[in-house]
């Protein structure tokens, strides 16, 4: 088994997914969590200049969540045995990144974060016009982020609804991949308003089943408690 060392910063966000899987496999790896101040540090060594980054053997650094996280699901057997249930997998979790992709950029832009340009200047220090720009650009991240939740969490709910009465897992009646990204992606939204996913209750049952899996329950209780 490699050595891995995962990049990101000191919070759930994209990482969250990784972290699980490392987690619901028994598998060890470096945690290399850095504050904002430090990513101008870190920005330079990662490939595509974004994290999370899985690093191998203190070499080969692979960028995009993604990309990763279906790496981890095939190694670690989080993913189906056949074809046409490893693409119904794979739907479902890109589906719910969606939301978290979604998400992740109002989040991190309303908090006034990664907002530099190439020659390191702040949008907003381009005068008035850039100010109203930004305030219309918080309302639309805003709306594209709720526009999408709302698109794709009846259409989660029902393709649940489909295998098993949906009271098991998206697959059937072992944890995929896709189960532990339904839990990842919506913690921050469901935590900021719970009201708005009781319209849900096949998911949201879901993902209680995911937390009470033995080794996902352990690390929930004993991971770094951040707000993102
Ligand atoms: N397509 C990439 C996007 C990764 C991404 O945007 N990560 C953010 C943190 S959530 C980042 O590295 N931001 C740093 C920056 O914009 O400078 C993925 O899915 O992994």
């Amino acid at each position: 088994m490699p050595n891995y060392t995962l990049y990101y910063f000191n919070g759930r966000g994209r990482a969250e997914i990784l972290r699980m899987m490392f987690a619901a496999a028994a598998v060890k790896y470096m945690d290399k969590r850095f504050e904002f101040n430090e990513w101008d540090k870190y920005r330079k060594d990662m490939p595509s200049m974004r994290v999370p980054v899985l690093e191998m053997d203190g070499g080969m650094k692979m960028p995009e969540t993604m990309a990763i996280a279906r790496y981890l699901a095939r190694e670690y057997n989080f993913y189906p045995k056949n074809s046409m249930d490893m693409m119904r997998c794979d739907y479902i979790a890109d589906c719910f990144y969606e939301i978290m992709h979604d998400y992740m950029r109002y989040y991190h832009w309303k908090n006034g974060r990664f907002r530099f340009g190439e020659n390191g200047m702040m949008s907003s220090d381009n005068g008035n016009e850039g100010g109203n720009m930004e305030s219309n650009y918080d309302n639309y991240l805003q709306w594209r982020y709720m526009n999408t939740l709302n698109r794709i969490m009846p259409f989660m709910e029902r393709t649940l609804s489909m295998r098993n009465g949906g009271g098991q897992f998206f697959m059937g009646d072992q944890m995929m991949w896709c189960d532990m990204m339904c839990y990842c992606c919506l913690e921050n939204p469901y935590t900021e308003n719970q009201a708005m996913f009781s319209k849900f209750p096949k998911l949201m049952s879901l993902r209680t089943r995911v937390a009470a899996h033995p080794k996902v329950s352990a690390y929930l209780k004993s991971r770094c408690n951040t707000t993102w």
